[in-house]
């Protein structure tokens, strides 16, 4: 395997590169240094390479279905055709894939963002967690829609990505405060509006996200606070229509305690689900839609035919 594309799989394990949109491009990136630089001879040997590069890109996040719809989809080009083309027409392929996808993925943040932007009321107070690109996006437009409004960012143990959030919004100009994870509840009532990310979004509509995700939507809930997750329809996971479980990563211990004492057990999921009872809506590239929809609408967008 090409040392870049290795770098790659090592920057998404370690979280060097983090968050749904970030870890479908750099794989997207790594598949076309793959076929960029393969010595394949023939049309099978390439498709075969190239199937094992994305195998091994998407097992670096296991709760990643925005980077394995996108890989696969680069791969079912080749799929196609493989009669027709020799080895570089065929690596030319995945190339252009992945720089138009990463374009349309740009132009669907934009839409995205305008339609987030505008679900924030003036003078509100918006809870976040973890680090979404997606929602800081958002948070972004409103700033440049001229809405006064400030933010929580949860810090999300054991990795802080909540600091990245911070950071990066208090850097844009936004009135930003980083509080622990358990101070959930106390600012959930002085809230408006959350906003989080997505990893995932079942057919059932449920959303996979950060660990603390679904504590931070039952609170809501129960203070009537509208729960929106921002979600691209390409982070649809498609092996959830026949009933399979969106698998949650379990990372390592050692995040949570290093040099634990030996009889304390530890665990650390990454992700958990929220059902699609406590989401008010997802928005997405195509408007802000109920969770109901979300499964008709990225079906629609990743040409998934069920009944063929
Ligand atoms: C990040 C996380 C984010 C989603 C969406 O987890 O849960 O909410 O990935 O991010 P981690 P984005 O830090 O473990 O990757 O909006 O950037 O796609």
């Amino acid at each position: 395997m090409h040392r870049d594309v290795k770098k790659i799989i090592g920057d998404i394990k370690s979280l060097k590169i983090q968050g749904a949109r970030n870890v479908a491009k750099a794989a997207l990136g790594g598949l076309a240094i793959a076929a960029k630089n393969s010595k394949a001879k023939t049309a099978s040997a390439f498709y075969k390479e190239m199937r094992e590069t994305a195998d091994l890109l998407s097992l670096s996040r296991p709760t990643e279905p925005m980077m394995r719809n996108l890989l696969d989809e680069g791969l079912h080009f080749i799929e196609q055709r493989m009669k027709q083309m020799d080895i570089s027409g065929l690596a030319k392929l995945i190339v252009n894939h992945e720089e138009e996808t990463v374009k349309k993925m740009d132009d669907d943040a934009k839409h995205l963002a305008q339609y987030g932007a505008k679900l924030i009321p003036d003078n509100a107070l918006v809870l976040t967690h973890c680090h979404s690109s997606t929602s800081t996006k958002i948070l972004i437009e409103a700033k440049k829609m001229r809405k006064k409004f400030s933010v929580v960012a949860f810090e999300t143990r054991p990795r802080y990505q909540g600091r990245v959030t911070a950071d990066e919004l208090a850097r844009t100009g936004i009135d930003v405060t980083l509080a622990v994870d358990g101070a959930m509840h106390l600012f959930m009532k002085k809230a408006d509006i959350v906003i989080v990310g997505a990893d995932s979004v079942t057919s059932r509509g449920d959303l996979i996200n950060k660990i603390g995700t679904a504590t931070l939507a039952h609170i809501a809930k129960s203070n009537d606070v509208s729960f929106y997750s921002a979600a691209e329809l390409s982070k649809y996971s498609p092996m959830t229509i026949f009933g399979t479980r969106e698998k949650i990563e379990e990372r390592d211990p050692k995040e949570v305690w290093d040099r634990a004492p030996k009889k304390v057990k530890i665990r650390n999921p990454a992700f958990e689900a929220t059902s699609a009872k406590y989401i008010n809506g997802y928005i997405t590239e195509i408007g802000v839609i109920p969770p109901e929809s979300f499964f008709a609408m990225a079906t629609q967008k990743l040409g998934i035919k069920l009944y063929e």
